[in-house]
């Protein structure tokens, strides 16, 4: 933990180290899940993201912020970085801009004015002490890009916890871990055996007694999941839950999440090149940072089946429903979606449970899952989890009638990561269902049949020529494009479709569903041509 610290900041020191960390001549805007670009152009921004931890722990009275260097799904040559607050959540919203100016600042004298003004604005105390825990993944760029952000951190009179390699759902839960030590809100010991160990406790209490399901097979996305998978596993037995580890290479160079991962399987709907689907067999994919994942299977006629983030959300919030109804406790679970949900699931969950759409970002559906008592919250991409609301914990931890059902329901608060996306923690809820219901993927996937959709990425000049509403449904800017997309979507039977530009890629996504396979296809491909010309107007 960092001692005391001087009332002003070291201008020379932040100067002189920042004149090792040029900035290049780009724009940089923090976004959906924080910088996301090109590995070679972070080194800058990293380091000053450092100063921001700092400021923004020194803000909240020492609290321990967070800081995560990956880019996820995107490809191995990219990189990125966002904070995390103390209890595990994405950087409070009104602090993005803070850094995006402090990465845009032109010189080390602005990159000053701007942290004086950041120090002004948000009225920081730089005597509190600010403690700032930060981990990374798999790329080959980690380790220059953590230097940068550890001389960021030092700068400012920061030393920094070091957690390493790390998931980036292990970075959140080490975070709100840090900060909740000792009080009645304890979420877990702060160390990475605390994790697999408060995981491991909780599934074997919630897999104990019930048979066995064949094997799991997991696509690691050749990410830091591989080796997080693997230590869990050395944590719990093979009885308990049997899995088949692949894609778990992580040192040869462009594996990262090529032709594998959670995004592949979603976006291409196919398993990754290679792996054979024995019929009704369970498999699923983990993406880079292992925040997300999706299962699928095969029929006996060898056809594929996606069991998205969708999918997960129907899954657990019936058997959250169930449990809550069988302890006979009375706490409403409802559910929060993207755009991207398929209308075949809102449908299904509308019938069901109370359901909001926002817009995609982890930081929205967390944000809106914490309105209701249980908040399960999934993006179609396989990004999510639960939230319990501390009136809900409470109700179920001083319950008077002790039974299966209510322990069941303890161990689900203690299986699920509640500070965001967990693919491992998640997988282990999927798990538990499915043993509770004696159910294979077959039976899953039977509560309601997906629309065919399409998701495209466009590559455009400008992406931020186009902005949306109405959580994203419908596109504002490049004027006259959602015209185009409602009068085919108008003819077209159970037609949707959206255009958004990507928080973490230089591109806008298009997606389409209808009633069949042809129309999702012809939506798609109409939608990005009319994207393409528009955007080209725009930038013209
Ligand atoms: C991040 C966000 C997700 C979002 C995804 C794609 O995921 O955390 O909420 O769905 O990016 O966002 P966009 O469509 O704006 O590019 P990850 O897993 O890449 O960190």
């Amino acid at each position: 933990m960092a001692a005391a610290s001087p009332a002003t900041l070291n201008e020379v020191v932040i100067k002189h180290r920042s004149s090792l960390h040029p900035r290049p001549d780009v724009t940089f805007a923090y976004g959906t899940a924080g910088f996301r670009t090109s590995a070679d152009l972070l080194d800058s921004v990293i380091f000053r993201v450092g100063l921001l931890a700092a400021l923004r722990s020194k803000k909240l009275g020492g609290k321990v912020i967070g800081v995560m260097v990956t880019a996820s799904h995107n490809p191995e040559k990219d990189n990125g970085v966002k904070l995390v607050d103390p209890m595990g959540e994405m950087l409070h919203s009104s602090w993005e801009a803070y850094a995006t100016q402090l990465a845009n600042a032109l010189s080390a004298e602005a990159l000053i004015a701007a942290l004086q003004q950041i120090i002004l604005a948000a009225e920081i105390d730089l005597t509190v002490p600010a403690t700032v825990v930060y981990g990374h993944d798999t790329r080959p760029s980690c380790p220059g890009l953590v230097k940068a952000l550890e001389d960021g951190l030092e700068s400012i009179g920061v030393k920094g916890i070091a957690a390493g390699l790390v998931t980036t759902p292990q970075l959140h839960y080490l975070v709100r871990c840090y900060n909740t030590q000792g009080t009645k809100e304890a979420y877990g010991e702060a160390t990475l055996e605390g994790y697999y160990q408060k995981l491991a406790a909780a599934y074997t209490t919630l897999a104990k007694g019930r048979h066995l399901l064949p094997a799991l097979t997991i696509d690691c996305a050749n990410g830091v999941g591989a080796p997080a998978l693997k230590a869990f596993s050395s944590v719990i037995s093979h009885d308990i839950l049997p899995l088949i580890i692949t894609r778990d290479d992580t040192t040869t160079r462009g594996a990262l999440n090529s032709e594998c991962g959670a995004d592949y399987v979603k976006t291409k709907q196919q398993a990754p090149p290679g792996t054979t689907l024995v019929p009704y067999q369970r498999y699923c994919s983990y993406d880079g940072d292992a925040d997300r994942i999706v299962y699928y299977y095969a029929d006996d006629k060898g056809v594929f089946h996606l069991l998205d983030g969708d999918k997960i959300a129907g899954l657990v919030a019936g058997f959250i429903m169930d449990l809550v109804k069988e302890a006979g406790l009375e706490l409403e679970v409802g559910v929060v979606q993207t755009a991207y949900a398929n209308g075949a699931s809102t449908e299904y969950l509308t019938n069901k449970v109370p359901t909001t759409c926002v817009p995609t970002g982890v930081k929205h559906l967390h944000h809106a899952a914490e309105s209701y008592p249980i908040g399960v919250y999934f993006e179609a991409n396989g990004h999510g989890t639960v939230l319990f609301s501390p009136t809900a914990l409470s109700t179920i931890a001083s319950h008077p009638t002790p039974s299966p059902a209510l322990a069941n329901l303890q161990a689900v608060t203690e299986v699920i990561n509640q500070t965001v996306g967990d693919a491992l923690s998640d997988m282990l809820l999927v798990e538990t269902v499915l043993l509770h219901r004696k159910w294979g993927p077959g039976e899953w996937d039977a509560a309601y049949t997906d629309l065919p959709n399409r998701l495209v990425k466009v590559f455009v000049k400008d992406r931020y020529a186009f902005s949306t509403e109405d959580a994203e449904r419908k596109v504002v800017t490049p004027e006259g494009l959602q015209a185009g997309v409602e009068a085919i979507v108008g003819k077209t039977e159970k037609g949707r479709s959206f255009v958004r530009p990507s928080g973490t890629e230089d591109c806008v996504r298009v997606y389409a569903e209808a009633a069949t396979r042809e129309l999702a296809d012809g939506e798609s491909t109409f939608s990005r041509r009319r994207a393409l010309n528009e955007a080209k107007q725009a930038n013209d």
